[in-house]
């Protein structure tokens, strides 16, 4: 309960609390999924929209876990699908939230060929990667965004492959909203998860998330402590999108933090449109 009364919470009175569930995190001590999640118990309290009317979908792996640590209506789908999953349920009831979230290795393997198509469509949906450059949850394999030379559980010489940049590629596929986070800042997590679901269009949130079982020394949150940079500290114009693109240039060496981008001209929703569609070809009642 969140009021000093026995009353249920209201909009107006939601505290993080009221956002998280009675299932206990299965993830490893330390692990930085746990500052993720109370990151959006914070987002989704400033919202203040009832668990009911947020729909959580997910992937597979230790990250996508996360919906069922959370009281909004939640599904654990299948590896890779989280996003065109999320954009059914936003097409088939356009009034829900819809978070979608998954780790790098399920957005960008197997899930890699849904995020251009769900950028370019542009449904109102927040997409939050936790990005831990490994994959955690089958014992630390390489992903596509180990840095080159790393030893892994299927790299034993060192990764031979070039990692992707995954904040260079939504912005080049034009996404509206792009933003990286680190558990390590927990304030400017949970405000810019906020941001992200108050951006009307798809929204993209990076999050290095730290795995401390699998993941590489230099990826942990006390040398994210010590070498992020903050977007807002710098300056950053987040409206400029060439800017946006050249500080993600550096994504793997310099660690920046905050909105690299946010279209200050968003265009029309794809669900918004159909919306509008069916309203203007539903027919009229006659005198
Ligand atoms: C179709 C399919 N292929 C492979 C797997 C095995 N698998 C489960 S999770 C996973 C990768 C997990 O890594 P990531 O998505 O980065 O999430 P993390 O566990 O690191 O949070 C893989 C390969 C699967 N479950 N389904
Ligand atoms: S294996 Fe890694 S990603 Fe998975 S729960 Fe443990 S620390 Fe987190």
């Amino acid at each position: 309960m969140s009021s000093a009364c026995d009353c249920p919470p209201t909009p107006e009175t939601y505290q993080a609390r009221d956002f998280k569930s009675d299932l206990k995190p299965i993830w490893c001590p330390g692990c930085g999924d746990y500052g993720v999640v109370t990151a959006i118990y914070r987002a989704l309290a400033a919202i203040k929209r009832p668990p009911h009317e947020i729909a959580f979908i997910s992937g597979i792996g230790c990250s996508s876990r996360i919906p069922g640590y959370t009281t909004a209506y939640g599904f654990n789908t299948v590896h890779g699908r989280a996003l065109p999953i999320a954009q059914g349920i936003k097409m088939a009831n356009p009034d829900l939230l819809v978070l979608a979230a998954g780790g790098d290795g399920d957005g960008f393997s197997i899930g890699g060929g849904h995020v251009p198509h769900a950028i370019r469509r542009n449904l109102n949906i927040t997409y939050i990667v936790m990005d831990n450059q490994i994959y955690g949850l089958t014992k630390g394999q390489l992903s596509p965004t180990t840095p080159r030379g790393t030893k892994t559980s299927s790299s034993a010489y060192g990764s031979m492959e070039n990692p992707m940049n995954p904040l260079l590629f939504v912005l080049a596929c034009g996404a509206g909203f792009v933003a990286q986070g680190v558990p390590a800042d927990m304030d400017g997590l949970a405000k810019m998860i906020e941001a992200a679901i108050r951006y009307p269009g798809f929204a993209f949130v990076n999050i290095q998330s730290p795995c401390v079982t699998f993941g590489s020394a230099d990826t942990q949150m006390k040398v994210q402590k010590a070498s992020m940079k903050k977007l807002e500290a710098e300056g950053h114009d987040t409206s400029n999108r060439l800017r946006a693109m050249e500080l993600a240039q550096d994504y793997g060496k310099t660690l920046y933090t905050g909105i690299f981008y946010r279209n200050p001209e968003p265009p029309p929703t794809y669900d918004s449109l159909i919306q509008k569609l069916q309203a203007d070809m539903a027919p009229k009642a006659t005198a």
